[in-house]
């Protein structure tokens, strides 16, 4: 029997969803456990997390209720590494290939997605960051995919579209609905510019992904985009 693993998860969050989209790509089981994140509880910190973000995962030990973790399991937390740690559990899902030159493209992938595209999106939407800075990060990413392939690196699902799909999913919503914090009028108007030639390669890599079923299966598109419209109310006119 397999050992136990628990992911403490939250809806809203992209980090959490990369690490599902991993799980359910490898067909592993888990349990999934909500954290309350307007009011974290106590052992989640003290025994989970001390930094007390989602995700993170505990492994083996017994099997206890997750709101009871015990000392006995590995406590696994920052979304990029949990995603390298399933890579090693399940060696032969594929999420990261076996060839040094493909793991290294993987590898490079996920900082430049955590570099280039995570930080310059969520500084857009939260209205503290420039429509540039998300072009370039897009534009940087796109350079990176390679024509004819369907995924971010060679001919199957990896890490690297475990990492990225999340913020492609946001960038959906903040493009079709113009919400996020940003003048007015940004976000269709980058979903316009997206359509164009000059993003084709990243725009059919978009669509890929977004149609994946496990992205599908875990992503709650109508509740990101109920959370983003109220939080991110206050806009420049
Ligand atoms: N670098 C972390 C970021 C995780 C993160 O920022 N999680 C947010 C949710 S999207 C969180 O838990 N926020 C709650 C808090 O900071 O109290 C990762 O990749 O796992």
């Amino acid at each position: 029997m397999s050992e136990q693993l628990t992911l403490y998860l939250h809806k809203i969050s992209p980090y959490s969803e990369k690490i599902e989209l991993a799980l359910v790509e490898a067909n592993a089981p888990y349990r999934g456990y909500q954290v309350d994140l307007s009011n974290k509880p106590e052992w989640y910190t003290s025994r989970v997390n001390p930094v007390g973000k989602v995700p993170a995962v505990t492994y083996g030990g017994p099997n206890v209720d997750p709101d009871d973790p015990s000392p006995l399991s590995a406590k696994i937390a920052e979304s990029n590494i949990i995603l390298e740690f399933l890579a090693d559990l399940y060696p032969d899902s594929g999420l990261l290939p076996k060839d040094p030159v493909l793991r290294a493209k993987v590898r490079f992938f996920i900082d430049a997605t955590t570099k280039y595209l995570e930080g310059a999106s969520y500084d857009f939407i939260r209205g503290q960051g420039s429509y540039d800075s998300v072009l370039k990060g897009i534009e940087f990413i796109q350079g990176l995919l390679e024509e004819g392939k369907g995924f971010a690196v060679g001919d199957h699902y990896t890490i690297a579209d475990a990492c990225i799909s999340p913020h492609l999913a946001r960038l959906k919503i903040v493009t079709e609905t113009d919400t996020g914090k940003f003048p007015v009028g940004m976000g269709y108007k980058l979903g316009e510019e997206l359509k164009g030639p000059k993003f084709a390669k990243f725009t059919k890599y978009v669509q890929r992904m977004l149609d994946r079923p496990s992205l599908k299966q875990i992503h709650d598109e109508e509740y990101v985009t109920t959370f983003f419209k109220t939080r991110f109310t206050e806009r420049v006119q």
